[in-house]
C-alpha cells in the first residue's frame, strides 16, 4: 500500500504544532523521548500506545529504558512522514 507523504509545509505545521517532537536528521521521521515517574508508568504508556498502534495499523519505532521511551515515527508505506504519523504523534500527546 502507498499513503501519501507529508508535504514540507504540511511537515513544518505538524513540527509547529509539537513542540516537543524534533525532525530526524534524515527528515523522514519525528521523534520524542518520553520521560515517566518509573517503569510501570512508562508501561502504561506503551500499553494504550500499542492498541492505538493496532487499532490504526500503524506501529511506532521505540526503546525503553526504565522510565524513558524514545520514540520514532514514519511511515513504511510512504517512505516519509504521513498523516498517520501526525494521528499518532497526538495520540500519544494525549495519552501522557
Ligand atoms: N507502521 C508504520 N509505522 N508504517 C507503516 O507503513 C505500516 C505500519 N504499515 N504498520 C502497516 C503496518 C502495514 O505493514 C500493514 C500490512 O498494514
Amino acid at each position: 500500500m502507498t499513503i501519501a507523504r507529508l508535504t514540507d509545509a504540511e511537515r513544518d505545521a505538524l513540527l509547529a504544532e509539537l513542540p516537543e517532537w524534533h525532525l530526524r536528521e534524515d527528515g523522514l521521521a519525528i521523534v520524542r523521548t518520553f520521560r515517566f515517574a518509573d517503569f510501570s508508568e512508562a508501561w502504561a504508556f506503551m500499553n494504550r500506545v500499542a492498541l492505538y498502534a493496532e487499532k490504526a495499523d500503524h506501529h511506532p519505532e521505540w526503546f525503553n529504558v526504565y522510565n524513558r521511551v524514545e520514540v520514532t515515527l514514519t511511515t513504511h508505506d510512504a517512505n516519509g512522514l504521513s498523516l498517520r504519523d501526525a494521528a499518532m504523534a497526538r495520540a500519544m500527546e494525549s495519552f501522557v
